[in-house]
């Protein structure tokens, strides 16, 4: 007979047991996401029969319009964490302010972060999706509290819907990769302590918006794109409008994902993506495999956001194109090696 296969809660429970003075709350959290991340994977698969493809009607706090189904998803993770009193707050991406569990605003517990339904201009045409992921412990309370570097967080992941749904978390000792069996309903340990190759061959920007890019940038992508095989260029594009699905790719296959702030003046100086909801824990998510994640000039986990929905810009990936990016980004003498 083949081993047991290795379930998400069992091995959350496991690396609980040689955690020392591990409480168990944080496992229990973990476990709830995983049983979040079914019944989003849930309500995506049966949109298109349901009624929920299409815009809310509504913008979110970043003045962008709502899917529909950004809103279910929010909305099954806020449920998710008012019970239990593990969670004192939860903030999203989706809302102006987060929530505060009645039951817990003296304090303690955690706080969970989340965008609930990263890549939203998928939904539509069935494209990959994704759920992210941040948690802290929560310390004198207030929205302030949320407001540090992603050190902080004390567990970080993301779930994946595509043609499988999978979940990927770190609680700081590597990150570990579970694929959703369909049969029994559970995720299944596929990879443990993911190891992200140093060097990769693609590369994933909007290039559509090329054109307000600050010339160091646009440097950088034209770098990646020269024939030069002794160097493994050209790269491959490889962009998908999901930050999850694209860096999931380069987890596995190595290489970098980029959105980069405006030239001085632009619409978009600091890039698009969310500190809190998006960049720290895909950077904790990332460094943890193996690789990197900065703004061109500061580590990702490094920064401090001044608000609850602050936007850096980001490159993540593996550890040398990353570097390669900070090098283009500061005007040094980018020398890239030789492919090895
Ligand atoms: P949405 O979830 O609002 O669609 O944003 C997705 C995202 O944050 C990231 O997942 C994509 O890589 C990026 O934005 C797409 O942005 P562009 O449409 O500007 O390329």
């Amino acid at each position: 007979m083949s081993p047991a296969p290795i379930t998400l809660d069992r091995f959350i429970l496991e690396a609980q047991q040689v955690s020392p003075g591990a409480t168990g709350e944080l496992s229990l959290l973990l476990m709830r996401l995983g049983v979040a991340g079914k019944r989003i994977a849930s309500a995506l698969s049966r949109a298109g029969l349901t009624g929920t493809l299409g815009a809310a009607g509504a913008q979110n706090v970043q003045g962008e319009e709502q899917k529909k189904l950004d809103v279910v998803a929010n909305e099954i993770l806020v449920e998710t964490f008012d019970y239990g009193s593990l969670v004192t707050v939860v903030a999203s991406e989706e809302m102006e302010e987060p929530v505060v569990y009645a039951q817990k605003e003296t304090g303690g517990g955690y706080a969970v972060l989340f965008d609930p339904l990263d890549g939203s201009s998928n939904i539509d045409c069935n494209g990959t999706l994704g759920t992210i992921f941040s948690i802290r412990r929560r310390k004198d309370g207030g929205s302030a509290d949320l407001l540090r570097s992603g050190h902080e967080q004390v567990a970080a992941g993301y779930v994946l819907f595509g043609p499988a749904v999978l979940l990927v978390y770190t609680t700081g000792s590597g990150a570990h990769l579970f694929t959703l069996d369909p049969a029994i309903g559970e995720f299944l340990l596929t990879r443990d302590s993911l190891s992200m190759p140093e060097r990769g061959r693609g590369y994933a920007v909007n290039e559509g918006r090329a054109h307000a890019w600050a010339p160091e940038v646009r440097a950088f992508v034209d770098y990646l794109k020269q024939d030069d095989k002794a160097s493994g260029r050209p790269y491959s594009t490889r962009y998908s409008a999901s930050l999850v699905g694209d860096v999931h790719r380069f987890l596995l296959e190595g290489g970098i994902y980029l959105y980069p702030p405006d030239a001085p003046g632009g619409k978009s100086p600091s890039g698009k993506l969310r500190v809190l909801y998006e960049c720290h824990p895909l950077a904790f998510v990332v460094e943890q495999a193996g690789g990197r994640a900065s703004t061109g000039t500061q580590r990702v986990l490094d920064v401090v956001p001044d608000s609850l929905h602050a936007r850096i810009p980001l490159a993540i990936g593996s550890r040398e194109e990353v570097e390669l990016f900070d090098r283009f980004s500061s005007g040094r003498d980018p020398k890239p090696g030789p492919r090895t």
